[in-house]
C-alpha cells in the first residue's frame, strides 16, 4: 500500500478498492493510466501499463528513492518489485525470479531492461572492478542480442523474436559475479526478415559493404523486402554502430566479428539466388552470387553450387549424389539462410555466456551464490496468419499462466488451508486444460504433429491435421473447419482453431511439417564445417560426421521447444517469484488512448481480478513463529530477552496483543499472519527504535557511563 500517493492518482494498490468488481478495477487502472500513473500494485505483483512515450521515472533520483526501501514506502514502480527481490535475494539467501509477462507490445522488454539498470545501478558501491566488468557485459548483451533477436511485426516495432531468461549471479556481498543466458527458440522467419541485415546495409561502412559485396540498396536484397523491413522505425546507423561496439566491448574478436558480417551478407545473397532448370538438369541462374558466396564463407565455389543443388545420399553401401528440383533447391536455400542465422544466434549466446559465466567463485570461501533471474519472453500474439511460430509462442504464455495461476492463485489458497485458517475458495479459470491439450504425450497436439512426421511416405500437414481432428474432435478448446463447417472464422480447410487463454487463435496447418521437421540438408551443415574459416566452422560441428556416419533422427522443434519450456517452469517454480503484469492499452501505439475493451480483455484474461480477490482475502506476510519472535522480540517486555510462554506460537500471540494489532493477524498451525503491510511497517518502526535503544545502552555499558 504505497504512501505518499494523493488519492487524485487513484489507489496505488488494487487491494484498496472499495469493492472488487471488473468495473472498479478498470475505472482505476484507467484513472491511473490517464493520470501517468502506469504502475499500480496487486499485492507484490506490478501491474504496468505501456504508456507509449518517454517517462521520466527512470533516472538515478528515481532509482535513489527506491534503494532499500519497502514496497509500500513509495508510489508502485518496477524499481520496487527489483529492489524487493534484490532484498529478498539478499537478506534471506534466496534464489528469485522476475517473471514479466504480457501480450506482444505490452512492455516487457522495456520492463526487463529497467530492472536490469536498477540492480545495476544499486550494486557495487565499493566500485571492485571486476563487478564493474560484469556489470556491464550484462547491460551490452541486451544491446546485441536485440539487435539479432528482434524485428519488426504487426503488434510491436521491436518483438523479441526469441525468448530470454537470465540469471544474475551474485556474491555474499550482494554484487554482481556473473550471469547465464537461456535463449528460447528464435523465430526464424522473424529473424530472416532482416532485423540486423537491413541496419547493416544502411549502416555500415562503404568499405565493410564492398568487402561483402553488398550494395547500399536495401530494396536489392528479397528477403529484406519478404520481412517488410526496408522501413525501419529505429535508426539503423547509429543502431549498427551499437551493436559493433558492444560486441567489441563484449570480447568478440574481429574476426569473429567479421563472421557474423559474412554470414549476414550471406543471407542476403542466398535470398538473391534463383533455380531453373535446362532439360533434366537443375542450376542456379546467378552464378555471380555463388562466386560471391564461396568467398564470404571461405570455401570453394563448386562446392557451393554442389550443396545447393544436389543431395548426398546412401543407399545401402552406396553413396550417390541426388539432384535437387527446383522446388527442392529453393527449400534447401532458405533453409539454409534460416539455419545459418539461428545457429549465428545461438553461437553469439555462447560466446556472451563464456564471458558473463562465474568465475574463479568457491562458494565454501565465499558463502552461497545466489541468483536473481529476469524473464522476458514473446508475449500472445495473433496475426492475420498464424502458424507453428505463433503456436509455440502462445503456449509458451500458456505455460507462464499457468505458473501463475499455481503460485499465485493456488499456492497462497492452499496454504491458508494447511494452515488452518478458515478461507473461501476464490475461484479462477485454470488454463491447464489448455497446456494439456498442446503438451500432453501420446494425445497432445505436439505429439500429433511429431507422429505425422514420422509417417513413412509422403508426409503433409493435411495428414497433420487428419490426426489432430480424430484425436481432439470432442476437445472443448480445439475445433477446425472440418469439425465446426459452419463457424466464419475457419476461413479455409486448413485451418483449426485454438481456445487460448488469451483468446481464440486461427492456425493454418500449412508448414507445420516442415517447421517442426526443420530439416536442413547434411550437405549444408557439411559445407559449413569444412569452411577454411575456425569461426564458422565453430558453428557447425556436426558437419564433422559422413553421410553414413549420421544415423540418429534428430528432435523435432516441437519437442525440443516443449522440453526447454517445461524445464524454464521447473527452474521459475523454485525461485522466490516476482510478477510484472504488463498491458498493451492499444493497438495503434498511442500515448492517450484507453482502449477499454482490449484493455478488460487483458485484466479479465489474466486473471487479475481473482488475484486481487485472493490477496485480499489473504495476507500480505506470514512467518514461521520462531522467526517472527527472532526479529521482533525486543519490542514486548513478554519476549525479551526470552519468554516464558509454553510455545513460540503463545509468545507471538502476546506479542501481538501487546501492540494492539489483534484484528489484523491470524494465527495458523506453523505460521503467523499479518494481513497489512502497514502492520508490518509499524512492527519494523519499533523494532528500529528499540534496537536503536539497546545499542545506545550497550555502548554506555561498554564506555562505563552506566
Ligand atoms: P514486448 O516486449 O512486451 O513485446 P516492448 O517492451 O518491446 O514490448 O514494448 C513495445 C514498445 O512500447 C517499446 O518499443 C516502446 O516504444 C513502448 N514502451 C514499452 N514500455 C515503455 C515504457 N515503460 N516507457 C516508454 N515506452 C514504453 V513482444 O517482444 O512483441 O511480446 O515478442
Ligand atoms: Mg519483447
Amino acid at each position: 500500500m504505497a504512501e505518499h500517493e494523493s488519492l487524485e492518482f487513484g489507489k496505488a494498490d488494487f487491494v484498496l478498492l472499495d469493492s472488487v468488481s471488473l468495473e472498479e478495477f478498470m475505472a482505476n487502472l484507467k484513472l491511473r493510466f490517464e493520470k501517468g500513473r502506469i504502475y499500480t500494485y496487486i499485492g507484490e505483483v506490478v501491474v504496468s501499463v505501456n504508456p507509449y512515450r518517454a517517462m521520466n521515472i527512470y533516472g538515478r533520483d528515481t532509482i535513489e528513492q527506491y534503494k532499500g526501501r519497502e514496497l509500500y514506502e513509495r508510489p508502485p514502480h518496477l524499481f520496487a518489485i527489483a529492489d524487493a527481490a534484490y532484498k529478498a535475494m539478499k537478506r534471506r539467501n534466496k534464489d528469485t525470479c522476475i517473471v514479466i509477462s504480457g501480450e506482444s507490445g505490452a512492455g516487457k522488454t522495456e520492463a526487463s531492461k529497467y530492472i536490469m539498470q536498477y540492480i545495476a545501478a544499486i550494486t557495487n558501491p565499493g566500485q571492485r572492478a571486476e563487478v564493474e566488468r560484469v556489470k556491464n557485459m550484462l547491460l551490452k548483451s541486451n544491446c546485441v542480442l536485440e539487435a539479432f533477436g528482434n524485428a519488426k511485426t504487426n503488434r510491436n516495432d521491436n518483438s523479441s523474436r526469441f525468448g530470454k531468461y537470465m540469471d544474475i549471479n551474485f556474491d555474499f556481498k550482494g554484487d554482481p559475479i556473473g550471469g547465464h543466458i537461456n535463449n528460447y527458440l528464435l523465430e526464424k522467419v522473424g529473424g530472416t526478415g532482416g532485423a540486423v541485415r537491413s541496419p547493416m546495409v544502411k549502416g555500415g561502412s562503404e568499405s565493410l559493404l564492398r568487402s561483402l559485396h553488398v550494395s547500399k540498396d536495401p530494396t536489392a536484397y528479397s528477403y529484406i523486402k519478404v520481412g517488410g523491413q526496408v522501413k525501419s522505425s529505429i535508426n539503423d546507423g547509429a543502431d549498427f554502430k551499437a551493436v559493433a561496439d558492444a560486441m567489441k566491448v563484449i570480447g568478440f574478436t574481429p574476426d569473429e566479428i567479421q563472421t557474423v558480417y559474412k554470414v549476414l551478407a550471406t543471407i542476403l545473397h542466398l535470398g538473391n539466388l534463383t533455380f531453373g532448370v535446362d532439360g533434366d538438369t537443375t542450376l542456379i541462374e546467378n552464378s555471380k552470387v555463388v562466386a560471391v558466396i564461396g568467398v564470404l564463407l571461405a570455401t570453394k565455389e563448386e562446392n557451393v553450387g554442389k550443396a545447393l543443388l544436389y543431395r548426398t545420399v546412401a543407399t545401402g553401401r552406396d553413396v550417390i549424389d541426388k539432384q535437387h528440383t527446383t522446388q527442392e533447391a529453393s527449400y534447401g536455400r532458405d533453409a539454409l539462410a534460416k539455419a545459418m542465422y539461428e545457429r549465428m544466434f545461438c553461437w553469439i549466446v555462447g560466446r556472451i555466456n563464456d564471458v558473463i559465466e562465474v568465475k574463479n567463485y568457491d562458494a565454501k570461501v565465499h558463502g552461497k551464490n545466489t541468483v536473481i533471474g529476469v524473464l522476458d519472453i514473446y508475449g500472445f500474439e495473433i496475426f492475420q496468419n498464424n502458424s507453428f511460430e505463433q503456436f509455440c509462442i502462445n503456449y509458451c504464455n500458456e505455460k507462464l499462466q499457468q505458473l501463475f495461476i499455481q503460485l499465485v492463485l493456488r499456492q497462497e489458497q492452499e496454504e491458508y488451508q494447511r494452515e488452518g485458517i478458515p478461507w473461501k475458495h476464490i475461484d479462477y479459470f485454470n488454463n491447464q486444460i489448455i497446456v494439456d491439450l498442446v503438451e500432453l504425450q501420446h494425445k497432445g497436439i505436439f505429439s500429433v504433429l511429431d507422429e505425422a512426421c514420422m509417417t513413412v511416405g509422403k508426409v503433409t500437414d493435411e495428414v497433420f491435421l487428419q490426426g489432430l481432428n480424430s484425436k481432439l474432435a470432442k476437445h472443448a478448446h480445439y475445433t477446425s473447419r472440418k469439425l465446426s463447417p459452419t463457424d466464419k472464422s475457419l476461413e479455409f480447410d486448413r485451418d483449426f482453431r485454438i481456445r487460448h487463454y488469451a483468446g481464440d487463435v486461427v492456425y493454418s496447418v500449412v508448414g507445420f511439417i516442415d517447421k517442426n521437421k526443420d530439416t536442413l540438408f547434411q550437405d549444408f551443415k557439411r559445407l559449413l564445417y569444412n569452411s577454411s574459416n575456425p569461426v564458422l566452422k565453430m558453428m557447425w560441428p556436426e558437419g564433422k560426421l559422413s553421410i553414413t556416419e549420421v544415423t540418429k533422427r534428430p528432435l523435432t522443434a516441437a519437442t525440443l521447444f516443449k522440453n526447454s519450456m517445461i524445464a524454464l517452469v521447473e527452474n521459475l517454480a523454485c525461485k522466490e517469484p516476482y510478477y510484472v503484469r504488463c498491458i498493451k492499452p492499444n493497438d495503434v501505439k498511442s500515448p492517450l488512448l484507453f482502449e477499454y475493451e482490449r484493455c478488460r480483455h487483458q485484466v479479465e484474461y489474466l486473471g487479475l481480478l481473482e488475484n486481487v480477490r485472493v490477496r485480499r482475502a489473504g495476507f500480505a506476510n506470514r512467518q514461521e513463529y520462531p522467526r517472527f519472535l527472532q526479529r521482533y522480540k525486543m519490542i514486548s517486555e513478554f519476549t525479551w530477552p526470552n519468554h516464558d510462554l509454553p510455545s513460540d506460537k503463545e509468545a507471538v500471540k502476546r506479542l501481538v496483543q501487546g501492540c494492539g494489532f489483534e484484528h489484523d493477524v491470524a494465527y495458523g498451525k506453523t505460521k503467523v499472519f499479518v494481513r497489512t503491510p502497514r502492520t508490518l511497517f509499524c512492527l519494523e518502526e519499533q523494532r528500529d527504535e528499540m534496537v536503536g535503544r539497546i545499542v545506545l545502552f550497550l555502548q554506555k555499558v561498554w564506555r562505563g557511563t552506566i
